[in-house]
């Protein structure tokens, strides 16, 4: 999988790629990321690239060309089957459309900016608006990260079998059950006797029920989404 990323701060992703799971996924060649800074797009000597706002108004707007003439180069060298602005007023990131979005080859995230970009863009290039979260962050480069990290890590052979994402929070609609390591007991608090058991079947009626009675506390929403989907 391949995704290109638009944003007029390029330094603000060069973390998130370089580390962990995402660099392992790129040094595996199984994603590779792209991040494109606009600015080079811009008009003249100083890469212009926003204006004031018709209408008036505070705050400038990113222009249609720059943008345009970015995507139609990209466009040109292959085909992609996304181009997704992502910003506050988009749909809900969640798991199923990570689900979705993993199974794409191409994808291009075109990063908001508070200023805002003009409309045209939207309207006739872009192919799906997504928002991370009811919270406003300064721009989309932070939710160009975290999308591209929840999309990457489901690709088969990104995580090993051990932290295999079939185990996940959410794939299944629940919450996870929680987990302890050695040692056994630390200043009198004590792992569950059934995970010390040895008995795999009653540990997986207890990660379940565990998993369940968390969904129920913490998700309600959540919870009962699954039990009227006919689960
Ligand atoms: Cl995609 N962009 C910005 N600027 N803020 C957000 C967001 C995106 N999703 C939630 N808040």
């Amino acid at each position: 999988m391949r995704i290109d990323i638009i944003t007029l701060l390029p330094g603000l992703l060069e973390g998130p790629f370089s580390d962990s799971i995402l660099k392992r996924a790129a040094d595996k060649g199984l994603a590779e990321v792209h991040v494109h800074n606009l600015r080079e797009y811009g008009f003249g000597k100083h890469r212009q690239v926003d204006d004031y706002q018709f209408g008036g108004g505070a705050g400038m707007v990113i222009m249609i060309e720059p943008v345009e003439k970015l995507l139609d180069e990209l466009k040109a060298e292959r085909d992609y089957d996304e181009v997704i602005f992502v910003t506050p007023d988009g749909d809900l990131f969640d798991q199923s459309t990570a689900n979705a979005l993993s199974l794409k080859e191409n994808i291009i995230i075109l990063c908001g900016h508070y200023k805002g970009i003009d409309q045209r863009i939207r309207d006739h290039y872009i192919t799906k608006e997504i928002s991370i979260g009811d919270y406003v962050l300064s721009g989309g480069e932070l939710a160009a990260a975290v999308i591209s990290d929840a999309v990457i890590r489901l690709l088969p052979g990104v995580l090993n079998d051990e932290t295999s994402a079939l185990t996940d929070s959410f794939q299944d609609d629940l919450l996870a059950p929680p987990v302890y390591t050695r040692p056994s007991e630390h200043k009198g608090w004590k792992v569950p006797e059934v995970l010390l058991s040895g008995n795999f079947k009653a540990i997986d009626e207890w990660r379940q029920s565990e998993a369940e009675k968390r969904t129920k506390e913490r998700r309600p929403n959540l919870w009962n989404k699954k039990t009227s989907s006919g689960e």
